[in-house]
């Protein structure tokens, strides 16, 4: 096994300083920056007529009949000629026209900065990479290596340059994002935290040559021997505390000087590598399960909630027994992105150059002091009591679904996506004999400055669907032709959202603007069905990866599921996540669930005649 590792990390000396993290030349990065930029679309304003006819059907299989009597009234009132639709409208197109992206910093605000709920299991998704086998320390640590240069790819240098070197900082109201990248001298470290202690690492030489592996794995080692003691105070779970708290607590921590120069150095590394101390022992079957929420939140704190700084954009997760994954903060970028980072690096692990250490001795890596007052020493317990309810409310199942993949759905020419979202749908309305709103994340990377809509998966087509599947009174040509129309309205779904043509951003886009413009909130945002509409119970999302990863995230209300997928060629890694302290939800139950629905669909689509069609 060694003999793979230390291969592994000599490809890592290899790579070229203009691919690594470290921007080589600020103005030649800028200039392609910029021309990559101005090559894209500006993210559109749709039609208001077609957000409100295309709201209706959405709210059509989610709410009751009279409910959606009184918002079509409200709907004709807000469209009216000359009306307040009609005035918020023209704002929001002039405000598009007046900026980049109408749309992201009202985004990154609303979605991310403003919203207070801890950002653990609540916001920062994880993701479990292969398993590796370490048969010794040197293991562990030779595989943070090829995380010192994710940055290489050539990804939207956007988003390049917001998850390198860049932080959330927390506020008593709202947050803020940080960000190095393109400082003058950008970092040149990284930091490491091994049980609770944190340390800078420096990763350039002097002349700006990176450090080989063999000389960050040196590194690593002293790190790892002076940080042996395991009585530390977990300074690090302060991060996952609700943010008004930790805002609070933050104020306080760095009024200390010494607690503030840690503080930056974390805030500006260019990403943080945990070492993790062993998790408790899952069986194979559970594997998946425990390193799932090993990477969303580290198990409570006496395990590794603390071995974190959970506002870090990017945080690389090494376990002593193999488990590898990592946990980005939200706010400054897709999953997609850190996404692509990942197959980098797992791609660039396979390559086999060789190279040679020279043999300078290095400086050892500076250990990160914070002096802990009474009032921070009760702050961390309090953070402590708070990680330790949510790792006990959060339920999650990981599961690899392996009777088929992508090629399924794909021999029967049908869009995967659609079928998986579609065969969730199933699940969901066999356990609740009711259909839900159901968030899907659709990229709206398309345009500048995009992130992302909604696809709403619960439509009129996959409400017929679901009703008519295990209806025993129905033939299986209809309901083979239900479902064929449920997936065909599912990926017009799509479509149109990658287009910018989706309703949820444009709704919230007139909400706000009508909040700048001081006006009253017109009474289709104050209306039952538009809280209903935002009660996603399924909030899902696709990340397609060329590595063989699982991608998990939290639920976005009390009584929902969060479900992330991962659809491979022959098989789906999918992780579904609810809070124990609903009832009514069971993670293990709708995942097993939507295996079965999986599975009966594609059943009833072999059985079926094609003749018959
Ligand atoms: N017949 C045969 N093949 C089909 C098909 C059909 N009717 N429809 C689609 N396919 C193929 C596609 O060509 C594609 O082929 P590939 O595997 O060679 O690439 C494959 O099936 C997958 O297509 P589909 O399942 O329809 O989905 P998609 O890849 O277009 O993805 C979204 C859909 C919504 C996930 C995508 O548009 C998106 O927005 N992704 C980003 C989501 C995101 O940002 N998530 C994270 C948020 S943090
Ligand atoms: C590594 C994969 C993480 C996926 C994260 C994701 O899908 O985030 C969604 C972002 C968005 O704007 O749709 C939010 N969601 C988790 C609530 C679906």
């Amino acid at each position: 096994m060694l003999g793979i590792l230390a291969r592994t990390m000599v490809k890592a000396c290899m790579v070229k300083p203009s691919s690594l993290v470290k921007p080589v030349s600020v103005t030649r990065v800028t200039g392609r920056y910029l021309a990559h930029q101005e090559g894209l679309p500006k993210l559109p304003v749709p039609p208001l007529q077609q957000t409100c006819e295309h709201y209706l059907a959405a709210l059509t299989p989610i709410v009751d009949p009279e409910e959606l009597d009184h918002t079509c009234q409200l709907l004709e009132e807000f469209q009216k000629s000359g009306g307040v639709g009609e005035r918020l409208q023209k704002g929001l197109e002039q405000r598009a026209k007046k900026s980049e992206n109408w749309l992201s910093d009202w985004w990154l605000q609303t979605a991310y900065l403003d919203y207070r709920m801890p950002v653990v299991v609540h916001s920062s998704p994880g993701v479990v990479l292969p398993r590796m086998e370490f048969s010794d320390r040197q293991g562990q640590m030779s595989e943070t290596l090829p995380v010192e240069y994710l940055g290489g790819k050539p990804l939207c240098m956007n988003q390049y340059y917001q998850v390198l070197s860049s932080c959330r900082i927390p506020g008593t109201k709202r947050d803020s994002v940080v960000n190095y990248a393109r400082d003058k001298r950008p970092p040149t470290h990284i930091t490491v935290v091994h049980n609770f202690q944190f340390f800078v690492l420096d990763v350039y030489n002097s002349d700006g040559t990176p450090l080989t592996v063999d000389q960050i794995y040196i590194q690593l080692e002293k790190i790892w021997n002076s940080s042996l003691q395991t009585n530390k105070e977990p300074i690090g779970i302060l991060t996952s505390h609700h943010r008004n708290s930790w805002g609070k607590a933050y104020n306080n921590l760095i009024k200390d000087k010494t607690n503030k120069e840690s503080v930056r150095a974390i805030q500006k590394s260019i990403f943080t590598v945990c070492l993790d101390a062993p998790m408790p022992r899952a069986s194979d079957d559970m594997y998946r399960t425990r390193a799932g929420v090993q990477m969303l939140h580290g198990g409570g704190s006496r395990w590794n909630s603390g071995n974190r700084w959970f506002d870090k954009t990017l945080q690389f997760i090494i376990g002593e027994d193999g488990t590898c994954g990592l946990i980005y903060e939200h706010a400054p970028a897709e999953g997609p992105p850190i996404v692509s980072l990942i197959d980098h690096v797992v791609e660039y692990m396979k390559s086999t150059d060789m190279v040679r250490t020279p043999m300078v001795p290095l400086r050892m890596p500076q250990k990160l002091r914070f002096n802990i007052t009474p009032e921070i020493k009760k702050d961390i317990e309090e953070a402590k009591q708070n990680m330790n309810i949510m790792v006990h409310d959060l339920d999650v199942k990981v599961n690899v679904f392996s009777h088929f993949g992508k090629d399924f759905p794909k021999s029967q020419k049908m869009s995967p996506d659609a079928f998986i979202q579609v065969a969730l749908q199933l699940a969901y309305y066999r356990i609740y004999k009711r259909c839900c709103p159901t968030y899907e994340s659709a990229s709206l990377r398309m345009f500048r400055l995009g992130r992302t809509d909604t696809i709403r998966s619960a439509s009129i087509d996959s409400a017929n669907f679901v009703k008519a599947m295990d209806d025993p009174a129905k033939h299986n040509t209809e309901k083979v032709a239900l479902l064929a129309k449920a997936i065909k309205a599912h990926r017009a779904y799509t479509d149109m959202a990658i287009r910018g043509q989706a309703i949820d951003r444009h709704l919230l886009g007139l909400k706000l603007q009508a909040i700048e413009d001081l006006a009253a909130l017109p009474e289709i945002f104050m209306d039952t069905s538009y809280a209903v509409a935002l009660h996603f119970n399924l909030s899902t999302s696709q990340v397609p990866a060329k590595t063989d990863c699982v991608m998990c995230f939290g639920p976005v209300v009390p009584d929902g599921y969060g479900v992330c997928y991962n659809p491979m060629d022959t098989h789906i890694n999918f992780a579904v996540s609810a809070f124990n302290s609903c009832q009514d939800t069971n993670a293990a139950r709708l995942a097993q669930a939507l295996e079965d629905a999986l599975l009966d669909l594609k059943t009833l689509l072999e059985q079926t005649p094609k003749a018959k069609l």
